[in-house]
């Protein structure tokens, strides 16, 4: 036996057990060991019926995803799977925490599944750009039909032990001790006379349905709604096998499909944004042992938007937050934003109403910093002038506790002149939350120069807490995702000068995968952001660095996006359908004129090098100046807040993807056609000459 699968008999029952920290993946140990666990109940004339249970936090959680693009060892896991499902006693998988992907095949291999009520189930290798192989689109169809199975195949998203049940992946839900429960369980399939029930054999889930139609909606929906992926397509295909092919051919073309994705550019992507994702919450400087401070409290000043959406967060889960506003009226709008914004989501079916109420009476509306001296973290939200930060932060020195952590959302103000204003600067933060706050996954979590490591370390800890990713950045403008989204800002209305409309821009970046184009983003946002960050860089940037001047033209014409209704397009009221908007073309071709510009056809292509090449050149002096520690973090700031497709793995490893020499050489020519804004960064030069990556870093 491996040291990561025991076997042991108890009576008639074999319990074969896994303890592979920290998921119990099922890398080649774990492989070996079930496949020799389960021969040797097999063959064991005293075992009667044979329990799978799992040590630590959850059951197998899938494949070890650090095998892939590796050379693949025997066993694999299709033999490991197929040979449980083989036996001839009774098997019982007993589930907990997740059982996803390899776990979910494994278990379902098995002939009956037992869960706690807590436990989740899924087939989530599509969104790494991947399919289940190791039976799932197989043998998932035979347990819940086709319908349900390509839901939840092509979607990924597991479903609740409850959700299960109902669907017939598990037998019953149970409590208490697993191992326990397994072969309570088992005694009294022994005790019914009931043997193995291989779900391979079964085809009444699948008979007497139109599959066909079933599957070609799922291509149709999947065509619409995620053009460029490669996986969901094959997803769909391997389980159009399950009721065209006997088992073991349905077998066979899974493991063609799989091997498919296994070598797609796009599986490679996707679990390097898994990986980074995890990685970017570890500060290469921080010593491990690092303490952290104990926040049961928070408070959140200002209750606008953003306020009311950091402040939810905190609810969300289970830590009483204060909102501070400066006035009983604004308290009250704000407290009323609060309720507005979880009855959307109660509308949507997302929460109940019950959940809703109890998280608002963690929200508490005060209007003095007095109210404040008991909290343990403090998250400004204030309007972005720095003479109103200094005001709140006097009062915050003032008025917390010391030890409190006293934290900002600036999205671009200097967190050093912040962190001034108090007497205790080491206890000052920066925690920069993305609109909508209480949605968007991503937190900046800003280092000044004199945050200190607990404190640090606390707001990491707060941000995993919260539900983020939070990734660690240095103070400079914008920190990492704005900075980089001003040059994307910039070049993409250049593009609107030299020829191109926003219609065809944000096409190219949308079939590129990015969630949304430059200018529909524009609109959402509005244009007087953009605005009056331009103004403010028009006082301060060198005159070599020229900045375009349609945002001023189309707000001189009264055109701020959504919030007037027209934009970069036009919106029909109550509408957030972008349509063509019949005066930009005068709009353009005078901007054009004024710059002496002769409009020309651009091609999709170059429209991708002038946006997403200006997103590296930044991304190389952020890496460079020490704002992100790894380029891995910045891919993971970009997909996750300003929406790069993760199957293209972020903005770095695209570059990476495309080789920095051609990227450095692009760059190059742009900066003799458009002059100042693309110097190459050094460190693409560099690395560009020695033939290196940014990952290698
Ligand atoms: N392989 C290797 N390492 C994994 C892993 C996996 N499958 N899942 C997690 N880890 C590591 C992770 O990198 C982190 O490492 C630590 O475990 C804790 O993870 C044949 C081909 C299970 C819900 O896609 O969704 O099966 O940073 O921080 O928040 O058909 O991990 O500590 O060094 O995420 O409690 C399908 C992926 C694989 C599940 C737990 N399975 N994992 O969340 O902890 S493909 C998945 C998760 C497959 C078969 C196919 C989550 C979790 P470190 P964590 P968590």
């Amino acid at each position: 036996m491996s040291d990561v699968v025991t076997l042991e008999r108890q009576g008639a029952i074999a319990v074969v057990r896994v303890n592979n920290p920290p998921v119990n993946a099922l890398g080649i140990a774990v492989r070996e060991g079930l496949q020799d666990s389960f021969k040797a109940a097999e063959a064991d004339p005293q075992v009667k019926a044979i329990v799978l249970v799992c040590e630590g936090s959850t059951f197998i959680a899938g494949a070890d995803i650090k095998e892939f693009g590796k050379p693949p060892k025997s066993p694999g896991l299709p033999e490991v799977v197929s040979g449980i499902e083989a036996g001839s006693k009774p098997s019982v998988a007993v589930i907990h925490g997740t059982a996803l992907g390899g776990g979910l095949e494994v278990a379902v291999s098995c002939h009956y599944r037992i869960a706690l009520k807590s436990a989740k189930v899924g087939l989530p290798e599509v969104k790494l750009g991947l399919l289940p192989g190791a039976g799932g689109t197989q043998r998932l169809p035979r347990l819940v039909g086709v319908e349900k199975a390509l839901d939840m195949i092509v979607s990924g998203n597991p479903i609740s032990a409850s959700e299960a049940l109902e669907l017939g992946v598990i037998d019953e839900l149970v409590d208490g001790d697993l191992t326990a429960a397994g072969i309570a369980f088992a005694e009294k399939l022994i005790a019914d006379g009931k043997g193995a029930r291989r779900t391979g054999e079964r085809t009444d889930k699948l008979d007497g349905i139109d599959n066909a139609a079933l599957v070609a909606a799922k291509r149709a929906e999947v065509e619409k709604k995620t053009p460029g992926l490669f996986s969901p397509q094959r997803c769909i295909s391997a389980v159009e096998a399950s009721f065209t092919l006997p088992l073991e051919e349905g077998l066979k073309r899974e493991r063609e499909l799989f091997g498919e994705c296994l070598v797609s550019p796009q599986r490679s992507a996707l679990v390097h944004a898994f990986f980074t994702e995890r990685l970017a919450s570890k500060i290469d400087d921080l010593p491990k042992d690092t303490p952290v401070r104990e926040i049961n409290s928070a408070a959140v000043i200002g209750g606008g938007t953003m306020g009311v959406g950091i402040a939810l967060c905190f609810a969300n889960v289970g830590i009483p937050v204060k909102i501070l506003e400066v006035s009983d009226e604004a308290m009250d709008k704000a407290m009323e934003r609060c309720r507005d914004t979880y009855m959307m989501s109660v509308k949507r079916g997302s929460l109940t109403e019950d959940a809703m109420n109890k998280r608002l009476t963690l929200v508490e509306g005060v209007t003095d910093y007095a109210d404040l001296s008991g909290v343990d973290l403090v998250v400004e939200a204030v309007f972005e002038e720095m003479g109103v930060k200094q005001k709140v932060f006097e009062a915050l020195d003032t008025h917390c506790k010391p030890g409190a952590i006293l934290a900002s959302n600036t999205s671009s103000l200097d967190l050093n002149q912040i962190a001034e204003f108090t007497k205790r600067p080491q206890d000052v933060v920066g925690l920069h939350f993305f609109s909508p706050a209480n949605v968007m996954r991503l937190l900046e979590v800003v280092r000044g120069e004199k945050t200190a490591n607990d404190v640090l370390a606390t707001a990491m800890a707060i941000g995993k807490k919260l539900k983020k990713v939070a990734v660690p950045v240095g103070v400079c403008d914008g920190f990492v995702g704005n900075r980089m989204v001003f040059q994307y800002g910039r070049e993409s209305e250049f593009l609107l000068e030299e020829g191109a409309t926003p219609a065809q821009v944000d096409g190219a970046l949308r079939k590129f995968g990015m969630a949304m184009g430059p200018f529909a983003m524009r609109d959402l946002s509005g244009l007087d952001i953009g605005l009056s960050i331009r103004t403010r860089q028009r006082q301060t940037l060198p005159a070599e660095f020229k900045l375009p001047t349609i945002l001023d033209k189309m707000a001189a014409a009264g055109m701020l996006g959504q919030k007037t209704g027209k934009g970069f397009y036009v919106y029909e009221k109550g509408s957030r359908t972008p349509l063509n908007n019949p005066e930009l073309p005068a709009i353009l071709e005078a901007a054009s004129k004024e710059q002496g510009i002769e409009r020309r056809e651009l091609t999709d292509e170059y429209i991708l090098e002038r946006t997403l090449f200006a997103l590296i050149n930044e991304g190389a002096k952020i890496l460079e100046e020490g704002i992100a520690q790894r380029s891995s973090d910045i891919d993971v700031i970009y997909i996750n807040g300003y929406g790069f497709p993760a199957h293209q793995g972020g903005p770095m490893f695209y570059a990476d993807s495309l080789g920095l020499d051609h990227v450095y050489n692009r760059i190059c020519e742009f900066h003799k056609q458009h002059g100042a804004w693309w110097k190459p960064a050094p460190l693409l030069e560099k690395l560009a000459k020695e033939g290196r990556k940014f990952a290698d870093l």
